[in-house]
């Protein structure tokens, strides 16, 4: 009798696992209530109306609701100014009933990004999109993580993947999601942040492919953040590795004038030779937003500790 080789991946759940920390959050906020405190509250700006950044933000809204964080979105036009757009931030900063903020990414290109997530309070920058929280990530200091780098950070953590010593591909060098997961990966884990111990390869556009399979061949863990369908194929990923899409595009579905998700990896192929793998949709998504919800309620508490200290509300 001849053995058939067949092996599959396990299918990292994320869904399933954000929806757990959503269940622990939703306990600990309310203890946190019963115990004299208002409810945190969140805060998003969306601009503009494209469909995926709506989709993000009610998302968002759905899951503050579930745990127990009052929250609200602030619609803009696109046609809204740069001045008008930090006015509404700096007003928001100094609101006491307000915790967490967020500016939905990306802004419509007469905005510059850096100086609106540079114009967020550093205390209620729930995005760590700013630069102090950014440089705070890179020195190993305490700070807020962006949520999706801290979703991939838990999803690894809660998986148990082993990191300590292992060779991590990171595919895609963006200043809020890649680097930041490059980071969280390759850093030291007896410091004050989180770290992963991993060795830690960074490519991106300028990575010739050749390399790209090599780096990747080697890889025990890769982690794509790109948004191109089919980036990673099976004959680039070693037997059992982890394979963690953070990619997102919509394409043509099979039925016409239906679209759906695919990440950066070609999920059927690959999952053939992986030990463990996310899916699109269901992987990073739910968790970017299930984190985004654990750093709001951090905000929050902190916010309330400074309260009772200075008789302040304010940074
Ligand atoms: N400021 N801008 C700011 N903060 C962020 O953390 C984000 N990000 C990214 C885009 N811009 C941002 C998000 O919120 C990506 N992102 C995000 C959030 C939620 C989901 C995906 C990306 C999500 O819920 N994904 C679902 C599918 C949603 C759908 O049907 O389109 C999933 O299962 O992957």
């Amino acid at each position: 009798m001849r053995f058939k080789i067949s092996h599959e991946a396990k299918l990292i759940d994320g869904k399933a696992i954000a929806d757990k920390i959503k269940n622990e959050l939703k306990e600990k906020i309310s203890d946190y209530v019963a115990q004299g405190n208002r409810p945190p509250q969140l805060t998003a700006i969306l601009v503009g109306n494209d469909p995926a950044s709506q989709t993000y933000v009610k998302n968002k809204m759905l899951a503050a609701k579930a745990v127990g964080i009052k929250s609200n979105t602030i619609e803009l036009p696109d046609t809204t100014s740069q001045d008008e757009l930090l006015e509404r931030i700096s007003k928001l900063n100094n609101d006491t009933s307000v915790d967490g903020i967020l500016v939905q990414l990306p802004v419509p290109e007469h905005i510059d990004e850096r100086t609106i997530c540079n114009a967020v309070a550093p205390s209620k920058d729930v995005d760590g999109f700013n630069e102090i929280n950014v440089g705070r990530l890179a020195l190993d200091m305490k700070s807020i993580v962006p949520a999706t780098p801290l979703g991939v950070y838990e999803l690894i953590r809660r998986t148990e993947i082993p990191t300590f010593g292992k060779n991590v591909v990171v595919i895609g060098r963006s200043k809020n999601v890649g680097m930041p997961t490059a980071m969280l990966l390759h850093t030291d884990g007896r410091h004050e942040s989180k770290g992963m111990d991993a060795t830690v390869t960074i490519c991106h556009r300028n990575t010739p492919p050749e390399q790209l399979k090599k780096h990747c061949q080697n890889a025990d863990i890769i982690i794509t953040a790109v948004g191109k369908p089919g980036l990673v194929r099976r004959d680039m990923v070693k037997t059992g590795a982890c394979i963690i899409d953070i990619g997102i595009t919509r394409v043509p579905g099979k039925e016409p004038g239906k679209t759906k998700l695919v990440g950066d990896v070609d999920f059927d192929e690959v999952r053939k030779v992986a030990g463990h793998i996310t899916p699109v949709p269901g992987g990073v998504g739910p968790m970017t937003v299930a984190m985004l919800m654990s750093n709001t309620f951090m905000v929050a508490q902190s916010l309330a500790k400074t309260k009772i200290t200075n008789g302040f509300g304010s940074d």
